[in-house]
Parts: structure tokens; sequence; C-alpha cells
């Protein structure tokens, strides 16, 4: 602050609200006398480091964003402006506005320009700080406080002294912990403020948001583990597991015990994980949670800019170390990431956060849907007490998918075993009885086109083979397999697999078209395709939810999974073809498509 210049604070209504503040006599000294209005010239500082480059105003009509009309002013050096309010301009009715624009440098990392504008204000009546600190106080004067009203509830939400005056120049002062948590406050302006302008409403969504983390930011000797807390309470999330699902299992391993329990101490929702680690336990010791089969939890939605889970944990010691490990439950040759974090907290439940993107050579390619955790990881266990509860993914609201389910069929996982009698016999347009309900056929626009056309191998069924290059308006052919009763559930499955066969000209050219037929209406179905990589009969494996479904009330995989399906098609489309490798004389292109082994969806 400018305690040495001849700026004037000229306003009716001032003396006595900053006598009553106890104001220095030196600022004091720095009053002009009043009069019944006049013109006052501001001065001061604006931070949370000081900030240099962004925009100051009188905001004289209270909408909280510097107008045209209105005083104005770009930060200097150490934040430092000047405005001039208007004669008559009662300071005490209005507030500063800082607009802190992308690209304007804050002196604590001056060598990174700011990346997210926010906005901050101050009551104009004290004016020599601005800071994420008085935005607190300026946002209880517009919530109706008075000033020092204002200024007591916001030591409070903040975690600040009885004593703390927010018109000290913390950074002059050197008052790291004030500094402290005006950074954290700033992260939660440009995070939940931002450049727009800010209304009362997203003014205390700010400081609710804010309230959690400033005492700890107050006592933080490193601040950056607070704000790392702060923004992943901001980012997006969703729970990955909080122990109260009623698919919730444990897993103990190598020694550890764990349970589930609802005598979690104060503080856990629900049902929370209990977790020891005996001294005869191995150094890796610790226990799996999950939701679903194979020990799986819903696949992480990992990215490169969000890899962090968060857990809640307590510790009987401070400085124990918990691991985390992330891993494909279906897959255990899949890469896996552990991460090893110390409690900071004895007796007391702490936000734990676990960042993978920190991980060297850390990829988010993969399948991360199983989650280990380890009390006392790589220690001698203590046999100590340690509770978990709420894991969550921080910075997207949904999980890939979902976990895993039990493959469908208990005693047989064929749900159509394709054997054929003889060749003539698959030559109708009717189809042919399986064993059991099912029946097969096969059907194209025109089979004259076809070469050869529904031949058999042993424990499989050919459709067509040898097509015209010149017929340019038949679309293909296809074989089918209907299920004779009412149809098969595929609800609980993830994948669909089948095996088919093609003739080596088309391999790693043409596609087959898979098509699932609902139950309820021919119409409704779901389309798939897959590239055929071996002449032989080759098994496939395509995910559900990589169809696309058509024709029904609701067009997604997951309402078309609650229909029965009826029938299974295997198509080769034209424009699937290959038509450069001619097969014979005739003009025909070898182009087949057989269809063996079991059909599996689990
Ligand atoms: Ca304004
Ligand atoms: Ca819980």
């Amino acid at each position: 602050m400018k305690t040495d210049t001849a700026d004037l604070y000229p306003q009716k209504g001032l003396h006595h609200r900053w006598a009553g503040l106890g104001l220095s006599a030196a600022i004091l000294s720095l009053l002009s006398a009043c009069g019944a209005g006049g013109s006052g010239t501001l001065t001061g500082n604006v931070m949370d480091g000081y900030i240099k480059g962004a925009k100051i105003c009188i905001d004289l009509n209270a909408n909280s964003a510097c107008d045209a009309s209105e005083p104005t002013a770009t930060t200097g050096v150490k934040g430092s402006y000047t405005v001039t309010a208007p004669i008559g301009t009662d300071l005490s009715a209005v507030h500063l506005v800082v607009e802190v624009p992308v690209g304007a440098v804050d002196e604590d990392t001056p060598s990174t320009p700011l990346t997210k504008a926010y906005k901050m204000l101050a009551p104009a009546s004290t004016p020599l700080v601005v800071s994420p600190l008085t935005t607190v106080v300026s946002t209880h004067i517009k919530d109706g406080k008075t000033l020092s009203q204002a200024q007591a509830q916001a030591r409070t939400d903040l975690g600040l002294p009885a004593d703390h005056d927010f018109s000290k120049d913390y950074i002059a002062k050197s008052d790291s912990a004030a500094h402290n948590v005006a950074k954290m406050m700033a992260t939660v302006l440009a995070e939940k403020v931002g450049s727009a302008t800010p209304d009362l409403t997203q003014l205390k969504v700010a400081l609710t948001a804010a309230k959690p983390f400033g005492a700890a930011a107050y006592a933080a000797t490193d601040v950056s583990s607070v704000i790392k807390l702060t923004q992943a309470s901001l980012a997006a999330n969703y729970t990955i597991m909080d122990f109260s699902e009623a698919a919730a299992t444990v897993t103990p391993f190598e020694g550890a015990a764990a349970e589930l329990v609802s005598n979690a101490p104060t503080g856990a929702t629900g049902k929370a994980l209990k977790l020891s680690k005996p001294s005869t336990a191995q150094p890796w010791g610790g226990a799996t949670v999950s939701l679903g089969y194979s020990n799986s939890v819903g696949t992480l939605p990992l990215a490169s800019t969000a890899a962090t889970i968060s857990m809640q944990v307590y510790s009987p010691r401070v400085g124990a170390v918990i691991g985390l490990k992330i891993e494909n439950a279906a897959d255990s040759t899949q890469t896996a990431y552990e991460l090893k974090v110390n409690t900071t907290k004895a007796g007391a439940w702490e936000t734990m956060l676990f960042d993978y993107s920190s991980v060297t050579g850390f990829s988010s390619t993969g399948t991360f849907n199983k989650i280990s955790i380890f009390p006392e990881f790589f220690e001698t266990g203590t046999g100590g007490i340690f509770y978990i509860d709420d894991i969550k993914f921080v910075g997207a609201s949904a999980q890939k998918s979902a976990p895993l389910t039990a493959p469908v069929a208990a005693t047989s996982n064929y749900i159509a075993r394709v054997k054929t009698d003889s060749e003539a016999a698959y030559d109708t347009t009717t189809g042919k009885a399986l064993p059991g309900l099912y029946e097969t056929g096969r059907y194209a626009a025109n089979s004259g086109e076809a070469w050869w056309w529904g031949a058999n191998y042993a424990d499989q069924i050919q459709s067509g083979y040898g097509f015209s290059k010149t017929n340019t308006a038949q679309w293909g052919y296809g074989i089918f397999i209907k299920n004779g009763g009412s149809g098969w559930s595929i609800s609980s499955a993830t994948n669909y697999k089948f095996s088919l066969g093609t003739n080596s000209e088309c391999v790693g050219v043409c596609k087959a078209t898979l098509v699932l037929v609902s139950a309820t209406s021919a119409d409704c179905k779901a389309t798939a395709s897959v590239t055929l990589t071996g002449a032989a009969v080759t098994s496939y494996t395509k995910a559900l939810s990589d169809f696309t479904v058509v024709g029904c009330t609701t067009n997604t995989m997951t309402a078309f999974k609650q229909l029965k399906i009826a029938e299974l098609h295997y198509q080769m489309l034209r424009a699937d073809m290959q038509f450069t490798t001619n097969g014979n004389v005739d003009g025909f292109y070898p182009n087949g498509l057989g269809v063996g082994g079991g059909i599996i969806f689990e």
C-alpha cells in the first residue's frame, strides 16, 4: 500500500466508519477533509500475488462488472492502481471490481501468465488492498451485512485470525498464512466465477466452495497440497465406491485384514472399509474392493488430464503410507499403476489424492476397473486400524462403463452351435432347425448372382461366395440364426463373441456386418461391423457398446440390452466386398462368409 503518497479519500460518511475500524494514524492522515461530495482518488494494490495487467474499476452501478462509463485503470507493477471516483460518489456504498484476464501476471509466478480469468471485489471504502479475501468481504456486504460484520464473517469463513486486517498488504507484511488463503480463494474464484459477471449467488457459491479449505490453507507450510485438494473438490467427479452399495465386496490378501463396517468414526457416510495390517502380513498386503464380477468396479474414465482418485482416509497415525493400485480386472497382463501417499492426520478423516498422471510413463490407454488399497504399504504392519470411505474419480462425472458381470449362461455359454447336415439343406430361404429351438438360413437380394451358394463345412455354415462386380444393384447377402422361443437375454452381457470364416482374398479387406434383431420388433435392431482377419474360421469379440441401435423406442445400447434378441445376422454387404482379385473366368469375385463355432454373449 501507498502510505507515503498524498492520496485522497475525501468522501462523505467515510470518517466515522474508518475511525471505527481503527485504521492507523498514518492512513487517516491521508484523508482530506470531507465535503458533502467531491471526487475521491482511490489507490492501492491488487493481489493474491500482486497482479499486473488487470482491469480495475469503481462499480458505480453495482453490477459487479466494469462498464465503459465507470472509472477504470489497469494495474501496474505490484498490482498498483489509481482510480478517481466522480464527484458525489458515496464510497461506502460501492465496490471496486477487478477483472483479471487470461495473460495477466501474478507476481507469485511471474514467468507463467494466468490461464484462467477471474474477478475480485473490495469495498471501495477500504481500497488499499483488492484481493480474493476482500472479495469475500464484499460478498457479505452485498448480502446485507455492514462492513465490520462482513469482515468478521469473512475471517470466520476463511479461517483467518480475529485480528486479520483485510486492508493490510499481506505480501508486504510477509504474512504467508494469509497469502496462502488468498491463493486458495483465487483458485476458487477462477474455477467457480471465472470471467463471468459474478452475481451474489455466484459469489456465495464460490465462498461455500472455499470454506472447507480456509483453515488448512492458513496452517499450511506448503499451500500447494491444499490448492490441489481445493481444485479436486471443484472438479467434476463421481463416486467409484462408497461401500454402502448392495454389491460392495472386499477381498483382503497377503495377510491384511479388511471388512465393511457400519461403525466407522464419525464423518463416514453409511458403511466404510476397515483395514489393518499385522506385522506378519506381507509388505504388499491389502484389499481389493469391488462392485462386480472378477473384483471389478466401473471402468475409470482415465485421461491424461483426468487421472486422479480421491479417498477419505482415517489413519491412526501421521505419515502412514497408503497405496492405491489400479488395474484391469479381466487382463492381468495389462500395465497396472500404483501410487503411495502419506497420511497427514491422526485420528481424523482426511481427503487423500492419488494422481496417476504423476507416475512416470503413465498412459491412460487400457481398461482400469480394479482397485486395491494397501495400508502401511511396504511398511511393517502395525495392526493399526485404518478406515476408507468415498472413493471418487476426479475430473469426470461418470464412469466409462459399468462393473463387469458374470457370463450369461451357467451351464454353457453357447446360445447357438451351428452344425449342418448337408449343403442342400441350407439352400432354402426358410432356414433349418438347429438342435434345440434354433433355426438358421441365408438370404440375398439375388442369389443367382452368387457363384456358389449355401455350402457347409463341418461345424460351420457358409453362405455366398463368388459375386459379380457388375451387378451393383445388389447389396449383398446374409446368414441368420433365429431363436425359436421368446429370445435370448443379453442384459448382463458386455461382449458378443462369434466365429467367422472367409476366403483368403477377403482377409483384411472385407467386413462382416453384425445385426442383432430384437424380439420386440424386427425394425428394432443393433448393428456393428468387423473386418475379417482370417480365412480359417476365426473368433471375434465385439463389445456390445460398439453397436449402433436403430428403430427402437429408445435407441441406446443400454435400453436395447433389456430387450430379448430374436435373430442374429451376419452380412456381407457389397460395399464391404473386395472386387480386386477375380475368382474365376465367369467374372465372380470371391467374397465368402461362413459362420462357425459357438456364439456367446458374456
Ligand atoms: Ca459496473
Ligand atoms: Ca460410505
